[in-house]
């Protein structure tokens, strides 16, 4: 007997660019392995990708790609726009990775966390530009392990704040932290905002920030990455949050399921298979459309585009979990 009530699919908040990949190693006008993990903002009528590259050593550099449609006709710095430094900042010996880029009002310029990674570990640095041209280190800012961090685009009581992943020897996962900081140099009030869940879950034992938090009328809203370990491999797959807009470290919403995970071919296979990995997403205020740029299977660079409005539709109908800890309070 056929049924009369349509099935129910789950919401598809993010639909892929068809012409995906939108960047690959082959359009870097130089010698490069591979291209992912782009932190992505708009300047004027130009969008501007910070792309993680990473060259057959193995070591990651940062360059810029300039688009006037976001999508294509991708104009690529010709050298490396912010090449590691590890003779001034020797936590860069490894590299630089997954950069995730605040316009900070205040300061009037961007703020840009990424990842060095040293040799006892991958930490947290920060480096200011005005011009994604010339760069102000101001240094590493959290010790090893840590990573997946994004500054706030404003200060909250008089101090800026800033999400990161830090892992120790030892500890029952990789849980997602907020700290604050006067200056952006001295950081404190550390404590836990959204604990990886335990067992089957989807984002059991490991999560970590994806893109830089983005300002709603109704919080701040964050996608996190989830890790599964499966028996053939880590699937990274996407999770929706909402903050609190004057109290970030109060959590009103959090997915209870993932929201995108890897599927294409060129998400499913690469360097690292069955990654999603985006660092980077732009709001048009015209539209209404989110545009979140990725990183497919740590490979290449993918486009895909979700309705804000969609997207809060959706997180109203998740949970709001238990009250958090208040700034000051450890995990
Ligand atoms: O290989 C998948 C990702 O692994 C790391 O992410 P995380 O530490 O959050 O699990 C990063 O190296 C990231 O660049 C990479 O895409």
């Amino acid at each position: 007997m056929t049924s009369l009530v349509k099935p129910q699919h789950y919401p598809e908040l993010f639909r892929r660019y068809e012409g995906n990949p939108i960047l690959t190693a082959n359009d870097w006008p130089y010698p490069v392995h591979t291209v992912f993990n782009a932190g992505a903002c708009q300047i004027g009528s130009t969008t501007l990708l910070l792309v993680r590259v990473e060259d057959r050593r193995g070591h990651s550099h940062l360059s810029v790609a300039r688009s006037a449609d976001g999508i294509s006709n991708w104009r690529i710095d010709a050298q490396p726009t912010f090449p590691p430094d590890p003779v001034n900042y020797a936590e860069e010996a490894w590299g630089v990775e997954d950069a995730r880029v605040t316009w900070v009002a205040d300061r009037q310029e961007w703020i840009i966390a990424y990842t060095a990674f040293s040799s006892i570990g991958p930490l947290v640095s920060l480096a200011s530009t005005v011009d994604f041209q010339s760069f102000i280190r101001l240094g590493p800012v959290m010790p090893p392990e840590d990573k997946d961090a994004a500054i706030f685009p404003r200060q909250f009581g008089g101090r800026y704040a800033m999400i990161h992943r830090p892992v120790s020897a030892g500890s029952s996962g990789a849980h997602i932290w907020l700290s604050f900081s006067p200056d952006l140099r001295h950081w404190g009030d550390h404590h836990v905002l959204l604990h990886a869940r335990r067992g089957a879950w989807w984002d059991a034992n490991k999560i970590g920030l994806s893109p830089t938090p983005l300002e709603t009328p109704e919080g701040w809203l964050l996608l996190y990455h989830g890790v599964r370990h499966t028996p053939g491999g880590c699937l990274y797959r996407l999770g929706l949050a909402l903050l609190d807009l004057e109290q970030p470290w109060r959590v009103l919403r959090r997915s209870d399921d993932w929201i995108f995970a890897p599927e294409m071919p060129y998400e499913r296979q690469g360097d690292v298979n069955g990654v999603v990995f985006p660092c980077g997403w732009i709001l048009d205020e015209a539209t209404g459309m989110i545009r979140m740029y990725y990183g497919g299977a740590d490979s290449c660079l993918a486009l895909a585009t979700g309705r804000l409005s969609d997207v809060l539709d959706y997180l109203r109908t998740c949970p709001a979990p238990p009250p958090q800890a208040r700034p000051g309070m450890t995990a």
